[in-house]
């Protein structure tokens, strides 16, 4: 596909998968940076990050999950990542030559079977603010079945604008009344990219497999419409 049937793709559903543009040596090395967290926190050497042992481990010590989570929040493996080349180009698909990413980045580490932090059906607009024209980059660090807990969309819920997020749940707010849509499950392999609108409808799915998903959300908007400081610092890049 094509830049301009990439972007027409994008417009039409609210989301695009890109297939296969990471290379895996970039994911490898945001792994191993991340087992440096995990050594640092938990004085623990592990040496496979979809190892039985660490997720017996984080199982025993879900605190100290948490605090590897926050950790590697603050080095600058994620920002790196973010601007890696292959995921640049993969948004400049959608936002052109010149954008900015947001300097908050998420990897998350999504345990098997572990319930507290799925992300509900939502669209990002709710949490991240600002503008609509917001797009997240969605990138996988392992082939992501649906066993896995792909994420789940709802192609073209974009289109809808805004919606209230009406039903608390937890500390998290779903959308009362979007459950009568189509829903796709993105199932991906590792080195895809999925971008997808800050208004589209989407949900974790669970991880019912026996190993960790991890994967990075970097956020990235146009220059110079509004954002909410929640969000950290716009870092310009260029694709
Ligand atoms: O990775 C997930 O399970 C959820 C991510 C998500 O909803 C988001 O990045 O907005």
């Amino acid at each position: 596909m094509d830049r301009f049937n990439r972007l027409e793709a994008y417009r039409r559903n609210g989301f695009l998968l890109v297939k296969g543009v990471v290379p895996d040596a970039a994911i490898d090395s945001l792994l191993s940076q991340y087992l440096h967290v995990v050594r640092e926190v938990t004085g623990r050497e592990f040496r496979d990050p979809f190892g039985a042992d660490l997720v017996a481990f984080y199982n025993e010590h879900p605190d100290l999950e948490s605090r590897v989570y926050v950790a590697i929040r603050a080095t600058p493996s994620l920002e790196a990542f973010s601007r890696h080349p292959s995921v640049l180009a993969s948004v400049g698909n959608v936002l052109g030559d010149a954008f900015g990413l947001f300097s908050k980045i998420p990897f998350r580490i999504d345990m098997p079977l572990w319930t507290s932090e799925l992300a509900h059906w939502h669209q990002d607009h709710y949490y991240v603010r600002g503008n609509t024209e917001i797009v997240t980059a969605w990138v996988p660090m392992q082939d992501t079945r649906w066993d896995r807990g792909c994420l789940m969309v709802m192609p073209r819920s974009h289109a809808d604008g805004v919606i209230a997020h009406d039903l608390p749940l937890g500390k998290k707010h779903v959308p009362s009344g979007i459950f009568d849509r189509e829903v796709r499950f993105v199932e991906m392999e590792k080195g895809d990219v999925l971008l997808f609108s800050a208004l589209l409808l989407h949900s974790s799915g669970l991880n019912v497999s026996d190993t960790i998903r991890y994967s990075v959300q970097a956020r990235y908007t146009p220059l110079g419409l509004p954002v909410d400081p929640g969000m950290g610092a716009v870092l310009p890049v260029s694709a």
